[in-house]
């Protein structure tokens, strides 16, 4: 266990450790443990991320291990589905119901019929997005596909300027003009926050763009509100007015781009004032916008993942990506775009997911379609009879709630979920399994917001019989007869496996180096020397920023996630046009008036932290804002319960009233707990199933609703 020297009594240590959470921050955690009890997190002072701070969804880590409704011991399902009536068995006992119950489906159905369900409630190499990947690929499963988060985003960007960590957060204090495009900055990426407020106070403009002022838009210089799903026509008419007034830095362009000349006839139909009518920006204001970004130095751009849930979100990653190339920005330091620093990381996927065991052909079914996979609307043959849920709460975080709630209550369905908390899935479950906290397990981290790698310690003992889910697979492997010897391998093993220790970013970070520091920055040079794409190096085919893309040419539509795992997976993609190009929201005002955000909530981590007192405190109950004239049309006043419906379904939230909103937009942050919720419903009983354009992402911000008091 790692220790550091803090003079404290006798019997306290100070344990280091990183949240586990799916946040870009990747906080370095001092955990303070007193006669073997964790009492304390702390951000480490040190760490040039975290900077001494957690945040409001972590800085009570100890309450959530200590919770008296954690989950402690095995148990099985006693009463109907989803009335949570369950009584506890051995782990030997859940162990055999679980293999025997596969080995049972499997012999009737084949192996398909099972399929696992699991995201990033956990972010850990070890315990994450692939920890029962080897396990599930040997046994031949149906693969879920999981493109919740960024990877239209990611494909867009791949097919653009390639998979490249892009700018260093760290370098936004020398940026002259920040452009924070559709993400919350505050809420959910915090600790980038200071170092825009440092540039900000060296005389940086910082612009927001995003259809709510919301916490980090209020601290904007310029807030510019745009009609959701409508991005892409704003970067497109930048970059007509770019090109259009020669504002484009032609050396740049010349050297280190494809395909100008075709972009530049591309982008004439896109004028501003076309631009106006989509977005509802005035004319004038996109000039300014294109004419300050492109002559300020060093200009750089944020964004989030919110810029991808709509019809066009491939699109619009690719027009923005185009930018930065366009107007030469990646020569500076703190310029260029910041999207996913991740791909910085030399992890070591492969070795966890070991795609040689799945037997060649297995079908593939994406976690939007689990609603309609689990009511049958979705025709899928063999059926899906046995269902394994852990790191993920498809309840709360996966379009049309109510089919799979529907599907959850199958009678002939067995579904196995692994938490920490009885949450709306487990609460359907045949046999729920008590999975460790970070406190008490081993793991690595890596970040997409920023360049450093950090190990968790574990601090305290698990609590009851929970287990880490490396072993929980380990022992799944043992009961179905799985003898690779990965499944036999420790976690301290695993740890030794998890990155490419002889990458050259990994020069000088060894496992002991990392016992010792907690933490440490990927050998790259620092933050105020790093030009990545100075001298253009972009990891394409061609080297260049590929204004026309030849990936997207030569595959179509294709699929790049965080963990770039399931691209072998995926069918050649529909044809895509490789240039640039404006593609409209999907929902119209016709069919319902309003338009519905789901972004994330200040105080959960999407579904996690949902039903802990303390956060429920600071979130408060279920709350839809909405423009005070769209309020009036409907007779709603601050306070008041409304519905929000469509045909896919309806839920209840409390009115606020705000002009912090435009018109005809409505949010509601996603992450509450149908069962806190009145009438037990959220934000995803309205949302689609729908694919975006690119990498099939999601289309929470393509929903249209009607609202009405109730
Ligand atoms: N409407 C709408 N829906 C969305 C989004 C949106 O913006 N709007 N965002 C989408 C995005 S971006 C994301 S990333 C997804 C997030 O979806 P998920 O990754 O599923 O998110 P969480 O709710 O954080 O985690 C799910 C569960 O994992 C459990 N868990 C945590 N650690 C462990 C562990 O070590 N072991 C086990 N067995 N379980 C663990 C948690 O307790 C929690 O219940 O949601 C997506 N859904
Ligand atoms: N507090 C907190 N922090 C989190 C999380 C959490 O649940 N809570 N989740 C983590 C995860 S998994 C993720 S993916 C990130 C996501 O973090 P962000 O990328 O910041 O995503 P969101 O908070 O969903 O949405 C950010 C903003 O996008 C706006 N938006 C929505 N649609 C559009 C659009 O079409 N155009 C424009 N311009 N703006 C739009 C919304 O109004 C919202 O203000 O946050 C991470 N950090
Ligand atoms: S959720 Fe994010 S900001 Fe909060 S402690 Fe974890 S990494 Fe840091
Ligand atoms: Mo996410």
């Amino acid at each position: 266990m790692t220790t550091i020297d803090v003079p404290l009594t006798p019997t306290t240590t100070t344990v280091r450790g990183a949240c586990p959470h799916d946040c870009p921050d990747t906080c370095a955690m001092l955990v303070t443990v007193e006669d073997g009890r964790a009492t304390k997190v702390a951000g480490d002072p040190d760490h040039p991320f975290t900077r001494g701070g957690l945040c409001v969804k972590v800085n009570n880590y100890p309450d959530k291990t200590y919770s008296p409704d954690r989950l402690l011991h095995p148990m099985r399902r006693v009463g109907p589905k989803g009335s949570g009536r369950f009584e506890q068995v051995s782990w030997d006992e859940a162990l055999d119901t679980i293999a025997d119950t596969f080995r049972a489906k499997i012999a009737e159905h084949g192996s398909e019929t099972v399929m696992p369900v699991s995201y990033l409630g956990n972010q850990g190499v070890l315990h994450g997005l692939t920890v029962g990947d080897a396990f599930f690929n040997r046994l031949g499963a149906t693969v879920s596909e999981r493109t919740y988060c960024d990877s239209g985003s990611c494909t867009a960007y791949a097919a653009t300027i390639g998979a490249t960590a892009g700018v260093d957060p760290e370098s936004f204090v020398h940026s002259r003009y920040i452009i924070i495009w559709a993400t919350n900055t505050i809420s959910t990426n915090l600790h980038l926050w200071p170092l825009i407020a440092e540039a900000q106070k060296r005389g940086a403009k910082v612009v927001c763009i995003d259809p709510m002022r919301h916490r980090t838009a209020q601290r904007a210089d310029w807030y510019i509100p745009i009609r959701p799903g409508t991005d892409g026509a704003l970067a497109l008419a930048m970059m007509h007015v770019i090109i259009g007034e020669g504002l484009h830095d032609e050396a740049y362009v010349r050297d280190h781009t494809e395909g100008f000349d075709e972009l530049a006839q591309r982008v004439v139909q896109y004028t501003p004032e076309w631009a106006s009518r989509e977005t509802g920006i005035p004319a004038e204001d996109i000039r300014t916008l294109a004419r300050e970004y492109a002559t300020t130095d060093p200009a750089v751009i944020r964004i989030g993942v919110a810029i991808e849930r709509h019809a066009g979100g491939g699109q619009t990653v690719r027009s923005i990506a185009c930018l930065p190339a366009l107007v030469g920005a990646w020569r500076h330091v703190g310029g260029g775009l910041l999207q996913l620093p991740l791909w910085a990381h030399p992890v070591n996927w492969p070795a966890f997911v070991h795609p040689e065991y799945r037997p060649p052909g297995t079908r593939v079914v994406n976690q939007f379609l689990l609603g309609r996979a689990l009511t049958g609307e979705l025709a899928l043959d063999p059926p899906v009879t046995a269902l394994m849920v852990y790191n993920s709460n498809p309840m709360v975080v996966s379009p049309e709630q109510d089919k799979i709630a529907r599907g959850l209550a199958r009678e002939d369905l067995f579904t196995v979920v692994s938490d920490h908390f009885l949450t709306d899935t487990a609460r359907y479950a045949d046999i729920v399994l008590p999975a460790t906290t970070a406190l008490e397990q081993h793991d690595i981290m890596f970040s997409w917001g920023h360049f450093y790698v950090t190990l968790n310690t574990p601090a305290v003992e698990p609590e009851g019989e929970s287990i880490p889910n490396t072993e929980l697979f380990r022992r799944l492997a043992a009961r179905m007869g799985f003898d690779e010897e990965y499944f036999r391998l420790t976690d301290e093993e695993l740890l030794a496996q998890a990155y490419d220790w002889s990458a050259p970013a990994m020069e000088g970070i060894t496992l002991d180096s990392l016992r010792e520091t907690g933490w440490a920055r990927l050998n790259l040079p620092s933050a105020d020397e790093y030009r990545p794409h100075a001298d253009g190096g972009f990891p394409t085919p061609s080297g260049k920023t590929e204004f026309r893309s030849s990936a997207l040419e030569a595959m179509g539509n294709f699929v790049v996630n965080l963990f770039r795992q399931l691209s072998d997976d995926h069918q050649p993609g529909t044809p895509v046009d490789p240039l640039p190009h404006y593609v409209a929201p999907r929902e119209t005002a016709e069919v319902y008036p309003l338009n519905l955000l789901s972004p994330k909530s200040h105080a959960y981590i999407n579904s996690s932290a949902g039903d802990q007192a303390m956060q429920k405190r600071v979130q408060g109950e279920q709350t839809l804002t909405i423009h005070p004239q769209d309020a009036d049309l409907r007779g709603i006043e601050e306070g008041r319960y409304v519905e929000i419906s469509n045909d896919r379904g309806r839920f209840v939230a409390l009115a606020h009233l705000s002009v912090d909103v435009a018109p005809g937009v409505v949010v509601c942050p996603m992450g509450s707990w149908p069962k806190n919720a009145k009438e037990g419903g959220t934000v995803n009983a309205v949302n689609p199933f729908v694919f975006a354009d690119l990498g099939n992402a999601p289309t929470f911000s393509d929903t249209r609703v009607e609202v009405r008091l109730v």
